[in-house]
């Protein structure tokens, strides 16, 4: 049995991974399982998981650190219910301390299984931070985003598709002067051989039980959490004129025209469309997005934010967008859940 840990700063790639992984080892008859994991309760990450037929569980509320028993509780479920061999397990992208807070527990608690931890990043963010250049994250947030390269085994340097040849080689220089004790992929996840040659590492991965616990300031790291805003919403929305989903893309593009507008430094905006269309942004520099439209007299949308903001500003800024897509449009927008709250002090179950 084998649990594949991944960490890494919000959007840096990790659902697309384990989606592009999973299937590939499904394919090959491997039983494989995802163990998806964010703040709040109504998760986009779990749905998509959930309808794309690969096995699934969710830890919500928090961090697997923090809900170590939830964790647990969810392989044992994907083991009895599906005999899974492998499973991914992907934990909030604000989170680290993984090694000490959740690899180093299953491998005690679990002593039949092997674990790996991998942690992404985004190579664009990555070479932003790596050179110093001043970026919209407040200092405590930048904390993390370093803390979590430091506590890897492999470094996953994500989305090269997007960077030319010239600085993908500056890049590989300097993660080779600053992390070159660990084993760094150069990926573009969407790629089937470099899922292949993650796969391969993972499955060859033996250095687990030498990896290091972090020295690291919990209150730094409470600090930077508490930056970043979670919001979770779930609408639906009603169209007379038969244009539901030219109405979410509405209110998709307000929603990130407002975030952009008022500068909060992005981590995540995820939209997922009637269960089955993520969409997704990962910075304040995307163009507006453009969806897939048929007919249709409703549809439901649910929405994951994290932010550099106070939560009240967000749920504010969304009920603004509400109101104009419905005013603009003539639709009737419904609100279905909220939830939105800066996330608590980390507080693991275990840490070794
Ligand atoms: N071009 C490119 N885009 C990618 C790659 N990997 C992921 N993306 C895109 O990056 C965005 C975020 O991807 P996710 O997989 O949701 O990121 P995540 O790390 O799971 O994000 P959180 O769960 O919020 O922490 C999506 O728009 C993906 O399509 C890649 O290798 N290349
Ligand atoms: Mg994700």
């Amino acid at each position: 049995m084998k649990i594949h840990l991944l960490s890494g700063f919000l959007g840096s790639g990790k659902t697309t991974a384990i989606q592009n992984a999973a299937n590939t080892l499904l394919q090959q008859g491997i039983k494989t399982g995802v163990i998806t994991n964010d703040q709040g309760i109504r998760l986009v990450d779990g749905d998509l998981f959930k309808n794309l037929n690969i096995p699934n569980r969710q830890v919500i509320n928090g961090c697997f650190c923090c809900n170590y028993n939830d964790l647990d509780n969810a392989i044992q479920s994907l083991i009895e219910a599906n005999d899974t061999e492998i499973i991914f397990a992907e934990s909030v992208g604000s989170c680290t301390d993984i090694v000490a807070t959740v690899l180093k527990p299953l491998l005690q608690f679990r002593p039949n299984t092997q674990v790996t931890v991998s942690t992404f990043t985004d190579v664009r963010l990555l070479q932003i931070i790596l050179n110093s250049n001043t970026n919209s994250f407040d200092e405590t947030v930048n904390y993390i985003y370093l803390k979590q390269l430091e506590d890897a085994g492999i470094i996953v340097i994500n989305k090269i598709d997007l960077i030319s040849n010239e600085v993908l080689s500056a890049i590989k220089k300097l993660m080779q002067e600053k992390y070159g004790n660990k084993i760094l992929l150069y990926q573009n996840s969407f790629n089937e051989s470099s899922i292949k040659h993650w796969l391969y590492t993972l499955k060859h991965y033996q250095s687990a039980a030498i990896l290091q616990s972090l020295n690291i300031d919990y209150d730094i790291y409470a600090e930077g959490e508490a930056r970043l805003a979670w919001f979770d919403q779930e609408l639906e929305i009603y169209s007379s004129s038969n244009n539901a989903l030219q109405q979410a893309e509405e209110l998709i593009n307000t929603i990130y025209k407002k975030i952009t507008a008022h500068q909060y430094a992005t981590g995540h905006l995820k939209f997922l469309i009637n269960g089955v269309t993520k969409i997704s942004f990962t910075s304040n520099m995307q163009p507006p997005v453009i969806i897939e439209k048929e007919p249709g007299a409703s549809a439901a949308l649910l929405i994951n934010i994290r932010v550099q903001t106070e939560p009240q500003k967000i749920t504010q800024l969304i009920t603004e967008a509400i109101n104009e897509t419905e005013t603009q449009s003539g639709c009737k927008i419904i609100q279905q859940s909220l939830s939105a709250f800066k996330p608590g002090y980390p507080k693991p179950t275990h840490r070794i």
